[in-house]
């Protein structure tokens, strides 16, 4: 149908020649308005469950540069009505081992250390009443070198359960970290930040044997990944190239 806002060509043995921007009538607008208003809602609603997907929770352990002892926090930060949390930490042995586990939180807390020597250590906990909100101290793990210098461990953190009141689910990122005896960029352990830190990690990268991926002192760059731009980022370190002093 066509509402009063055609405009037709009309002539004179009354025919209809040609119907120039024939409209919908009303109610054939007002479907199309109301659909289209669904989409947008439908759209709206499509990008906001994406936004709340991304969990605000974090689960984090820290990143450490040091030829000593380290005392790394397992944080749960941002969480809402937490009662109950069982986490796992994984480590290279032949770099670090956790010598003490101290809790953070108040409440039942069991910690297995029986395989820390084996690379890693468990966590248990739960509150029969009440919750944790903000940002939570979980636990405080005591972590010793086992080797020399330049040795390498990933901290990798499982989350095996993470529950509120109801124990239902709570979604959170990971974030791992690592701990390297030695100093930032000094990749290859001489105690010197030069070309040669460069070329391990060009050789790590190229996957060339003896040159282990060492991903806390080989990303300098900062954007979380190691690549050739850490290489061409740390050359520029090295040689004092401005803009370059900082290592990430
Ligand atoms: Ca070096
Ligand atoms: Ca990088």
């Amino acid at each position: 149908m066509l509402c009063g806002c055609q405009q037709a060509m009309i002539f004179g043995d009354n025919r209809v020649r040609r119907v120039i921007g024939a409209y919908p009538d009303g109610n054939a607008r007002k479907t199309i308005m109301s659909r289209l208003a669904l989409l947008i809602v439908s759209l709206l609603f499509f990008f906001s469950a994406i936004v709340a997907s991304g969990a605000a929770t974090t689960v984090t352990i820290g990143e450490y540069f040091s030829e000593t002892d380290v005392t790394a926090p397992i944080m749960i930060n941002d969480v809402e009505e937490l009662a109950a949390a069982t986490i796992k930490v994984s480590y290279d042995p032949a770099a670090v081992v956790v010598t003490a586990i101290d809790n953070g939180v108040s409440g039942s807390f069991i910690q297995n250390s029986q395989y820390a020597h084996d690379g890693w250590v468990k966590m248990a906990w739960y509150l029969v009443d009440g919750s944790l909100n903000g940002d939570v101290t979980f636990a405080l793990l005591a972590i010793s070198p086992s080797g020399s210098y330049g040795d390498y461990s990933d901290l990798e953190i499982e989350v095996e359960t993470l529950s509120d009141t109801e124990y239902q689910t709570i979604d959170a990122d990971i974030i791992n970290g690592f701990v390297y005896r030695g100093m930032n960029g000094d990749v290859n352990a001489d105690r010197v930040i030069d070309a040669a830190d460069s070329q391990y990690i060009a050789n790590s990268i190229a996957g060339i044997l003896g040159y282990p991926s060492k991903f806390g002192p080989s990303e300098v760059s900062g954007d979380g990944t190691v690549d050739a731009y850490d290489c061409v980022y740390l050359a520029r370190h090295a040689t004092g190239v401005p803009g370059y002093e900082h290592l990430k």
